[in-house]
């Protein structure tokens, strides 16, 4: 079936698009252009829900040369294997060189989800262009800009292989509420495109830069982010749901790291799940009046201690611009700036 802009039932006018964006409202079907959608694109049927994502074997390039890797000698002032033995991504613990050459073969298509609802449309220009110098940089990009100001998202140049879509959403007068429905805006685009289009994908928050190299080594199959303002503490002085009324309750003695809700990633499929999941227990709080103490950063939270991720970034992969650097971060890759939550916020 062929739809033309014209045909859909959108009422943005877009004065001035960006020639290189794509348009969507969240609700209808792509605004500028034409795309051509078949009858199984359409069907959001989970038994028949087909990804791209694959394991891949590591193949490393013939005659590539590397500096040798010692069992003897490496970062020792951080832990770099969880209990469960995925790796905790710090500098220093692995060769950049060496991870993009197995990785950039692949061909391989990384999505980022951003959401920039109300006045957080302004940290946009600095979030892409920075993200166009540091973030995956090399690979196909695809930005999934989600937001209810399409007229306002910058016009950032984009690098060869990179795209974005603006996809418009409604806003809300409640921040709690906007931060909590990304799980279920992420699932349905999910659903609806990005499993076609991506082989990983980022779900980043929008009130951040990136400062240095975030690449390959960040891809795994269930990535997560150790919060930097939690990684010295013990566990029952982490701001995990304590009610056990909620679906994200978390006991005093149970939880491994306080993971930061500003980046959840891996495969396609696997971020499909956690979203799905995450969506349901915060539906299934909301019909009993509750609201877990940090919204979808506290069901990610339980969600990460069932269902243990493949890959861990250490707090390098989120920091936060008011945090003095620590010695053992050695690197600042992406932080989120300093904001003055009364005039960002449409509530406090
Ligand atoms: C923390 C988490 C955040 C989220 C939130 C849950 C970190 C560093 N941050 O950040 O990921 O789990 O707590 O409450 O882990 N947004 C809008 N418009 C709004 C409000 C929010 O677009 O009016 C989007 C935007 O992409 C933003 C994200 O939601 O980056 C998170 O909201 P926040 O930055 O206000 O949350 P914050 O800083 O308390």
């Amino acid at each position: 079936m062929l739809i033309a802009a014209q045909t859909c039932s959108m009422n943005v006018a877009l004065a001035t698009p960006h020639p290189r964006y794509v348009y969507f409202n969240f609700f209808s079907e792509r605004l500028n252009g034409d795309i051509l959608i078949n009858e199984d694109q359409k069907s959001t049927s989970l038994s028949r829900l087909v990804f791209r994502s694959r394991v891949r074997n590591m193949v490393s390039p013939e005659k590539l040369l590397y500096k040798q890797p010692s069992v003897l000698v490496g970062r020792t002032d951080v832990v770099s294997v969880t209990p469960w033995l995925a790796p905790i991504v710090w500098e220093g613990t692995f060769d950049p060189v060496l991870v993009d050459n197995i990785y950039k073969p692949m061909n391989l298509t990384v999505a980022t989800t951003v959401f920039a609802i109300g006045k957080y449309v302004r940290f946009l220009q600095d979030f892409l262009e920075t993200a166009e110098k540091h973030f995956m940089v090399g690979f196909h990009v695809r930005y999934y800009v989600f937001t209810d100001r399409p007229h306002d998202v910058p016009s950032v140049n984009l690098s060869q292989g990179r795209h974005l879509s603006v996809i418009q959403v409604p806003g809300s007068n409640r921040w709690q509420e906007i931060s909590a429905r990304r799980m279920e805006i992420i699932q349905t685009t999910i659903e609806r495109q990005i499993r076609r289009e991506a082989d990983y994908i980022f779900c980043l928050d929008v009130d951040s830069k990136f400062h240095a190299r975030w690449g390959s080594e960040s891809l795994g199959r269930l990535v997560a982010v150790i919060h930097p303002g939690y990684y010295e503490q013990t566990r029952d002085r982490f701001p995990y749901e304590r009610r056990p009324a909620s679906t994200a309750y978390i006991p005093m003695d149970e939880g491994d790291y306080y993971y930061g809700g500003a980046m959840i990633g891996g495969f396609v499929e696997d971020v499909y799940t956690l979203t799905k999941v995450c969506r349901t227990r915060f539906e299934e709080d909301a019909g009993n009046s509750i609201e877990a103490a940090w919204q979808e950063e506290s069901h990610l939270n339980r969600y990460l201690l069932d269902n243990k991720p493949s890959k861990v970034l250490s707090p390098e992969y989120l920091w936060q611009d008011f945090k003095a650097k620590t010695k053992e971060v050695k690197v600042i890759r992406f932080s989120g700036v300093i904001k003055n939550y009364a005039d960002v916020r449409p509530n406090v």
